[in-house]
């Protein structure tokens, strides 16, 4: 190792991270957590020894390899490396850092590219789910640059489609872990949910808060995310995901009405510090929330008629928009969102 380690450094939606072939990591977890802690310069606030960018979400890693997988390209597995604790965790997918994956693979030849766009179907190793990625190759190659536009990201880049199915109870084992559309914890009604990420949904005046605040505010608000944390370590073992002192889930997510024509506004912890706009499918979750009659999110949110709904969900730098599909029954059976991503750089990170 002594000789670096092959890494390509991408943006992947709002999130920016490492991007490894599994080959080039040791195999072995415990080497593995140490080599990414030295990677990224954990645990230090500033990461000034590494390539971390003192934020939870540009310490991100994606470890890819070829699948053995029927009718799947690839494997995908991501690790959070705490900015402050020397932790690495399994325990969360990333759908901003799979943005990312399909380019990735192409490049380093573990999915040949059609002339024009390229789909790459990813199995989410976290969740043990699937998410198919559209890639632009005009001539076989990756196209980086577009018209595309995410809120969050200064410019436009090419886009991104990403599809997700059957992402229900990823890591909870079902969509409403507790079998509620409302539990209270801690006087405060919650909708316990896992539609692709394990999250905890409040309207933000019952703990306190507005739900428009910008997330310095929110950040600096040192009692409510006191009484945030509270109500997470309560949560966990009621999502099944046992003592949550040490993971990165379940995320928080502070609903209000929308201001700005969308369906709602939403401001996440994740969970420690708030979001500077929202996680992929953390706003799948929390959008999933709105449509379920009798949830606190339902009654903050304003929701189009049909079995397809374009639900905007508005956040501290814009907004996302994901596209859902429902049943006859309102279960949402599909989710789609437009992410872009960047190659930054491709070379070798020491150690
Ligand atoms: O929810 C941040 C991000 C994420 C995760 C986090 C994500 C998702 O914005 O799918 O993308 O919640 O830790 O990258």
């Amino acid at each position: 190792m002594s000789d670096g380690v092959r890494v390509m450094w991408m943006r992947g939606g709002t999130s920016k991270g490492g991007y490894f072939l599994k080959e080039d990591l040791p195999a072995e977890t415990g080497a593995r957590s140490e080599f990414l802690l030295r990677v990224m310069g954990s645990p230090d606030p500033r990461q000034i020894d590494g390539m971390g960018g003192a934020d939870p979400l540009t310490s991100k890693v994606a470890v890819v390899s070829k699948s053995e997988r029927e009718n799947v390209d690839v494997d995908y597995l991501f690790l959070q490396v705490f900015v402050d604790k020397a932790l690495v965790s399994d325990q969360q997918n990333c759908g901003n850092i799979l943005a990312g994956i399909g380019p990735f693979a192409i490049e380093r030849g573990l999915v040949t590219a059609q002339d024009g766009e390229t789909r790459v179907t990813i199995f989410m190793e976290n969740t043990g789910q699937i998410a198919v990625a559209t890639v632009r190759t005009p001539g076989c190659v990756v196209a980086y640059t577009g018209e595309a536009r995410i809120d969050g990201v200064p410019g436009t880049a090419a886009p991104v489609p990403l599809e997700f199915r059957d992402t229900a109870g990823s890591s909870c084992g079902a969509l409403l872990p507790s079998g509620h559309a409302s539990d209270i914890i801690n006087g405060v009604a919650v909708t316990l949910i896992d539609n692709g990420m394990p999250c905890v949904v409040m309207r933000a005046a019952d703990v306190g808060a507005t739900g428009y605040e910008s997330r310095e505010a929110l950040d600096a608000a040192i009692n409510l995310k006191a009484r945030i944390e509270a109500i997470r370590l309560i949560a966990g073992p009621m999502m099944n995901l046992g003592d949550v002192t040490d993971k990165s889930v379940p995320k928080m997510m502070l609903v209000a009405p929308p201001r700005d024509g969308g369906a709602v506004t939403v401001r996440s912890f994740i969970p420690h510090r708030a979001h500077a706009s929202i996680g992929v499918l953390g706003a799948v979750s929390v959008a999933t929330a709105c449509l379920i009659e009798g949830s606190p999110a339902a009654e903050a949110a304003v929701i189009p008629a049909g079995s397809r709904k374009t639900l905007s969900v508005e956040h501290p730098s814009g907004e996302t928009t994901c596209v859902m599909e429902v049943d006859g029954d309102g279960a949402v059976t599909s989710a789609a969102m437009l992410r872009t991503a960047r190659k930054l750089m491709d070379g070798k990170v020491f150690v």
